[in-house]
């Protein structure tokens, strides 16, 4: 198995930290998205949409992070993706919140608040900012509320939905919407995330850290 990766963004983020979970071995790609590798002609092939994550395992290419977080918790059995149809239901709803509704918002505040300052780039634009901050404190409540009887997504135990939706919220440190007043479970359970062995295994702090 092989997973083309990047140390310092969120969603190759995701699938590490899966891997560090299940104890799966997997040579790392790492593909360097700030000296523009991923619009080499080797890596189009690999991914024409030139993005990571990627995983190929036997013939199979994929990529998207949530598809992959998906195809881990099928193919290994393991508590961090029970089968159960009911179960795989709620799993789904969480990734596609992630995907439609923190993700792209997100981004573009990690990216202004935390990258672009490290990076010396400019940050996204003041109307798409806006519209990032409007679209997230509404997801963020969603979330705080959920989070408000719950250790984690889908009840007391963590399992793989938790690391694209904890990742993306961990995004957030050290952003204008950091605010452990406004959204307490919610920063209570990125730092859950954060305190886990398979954290610093796969590197986590490094979506903050750019020396
Ligand atoms: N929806 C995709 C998003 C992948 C994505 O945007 N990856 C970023 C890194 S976190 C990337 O490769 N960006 C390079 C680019 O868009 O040019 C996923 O969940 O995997």
């Amino acid at each position: 198995m092989r997973l083309y990766t990047f140390q310092h963004s969120p969603n190759p983020l995701k699938v590490r930290l899966a891997l560090a979970e299940l104890a799966l071995d997997c040579e790392m790609v790492e593909i360097n998205l700030f000296k523009g590798e991923h619009r080499s002609d080797e890596f189009k092939e690999v991914n024409p949409h030139q993005k990571v994550p990627v995983l190929q395992e036997e013939g199979l290419i994929l990529r998207e992070s949530n598809a992959i977080l998906t195809h881990l918790g099928r193919t290994r059995h393991s508590e961090l993706w029970p089968l159960e149809s009911r179960w795989e239901a709620l799993a789904s709803q969480w990734l596609f919140f992630e995907s439609f509704s923190l993700s792209v918002h997100c981004g573009r505040i990690w990216w202004t608040d935390v990258v672009a300052k490290a990076i010396g780039r400019p940050g996204a634009n003041e109307a798409l900012l806006a519209d990032a901050v409007e679209e997230l404190e509404r997801s963020l409540d969603v979330l705080e509320s959920h989070l408000s009887t719950r250790q984690f997504l889908l009840g007391k135990s963590i399992s793989l939905p938790d690391f694209s939706v904890g990742v993306t919220v961990a995004m957030l440190r050290e952003t204008r919407l950091d605010s452990a007043d406004r959204w307490p479970n919610v920063i209570a359970y990125r730092e859950r995330l954060r305190s886990r062995p398979s954290w610093t295994q796969a590197g986590g702090d490094k979506i903050h850290q750019f020396g």
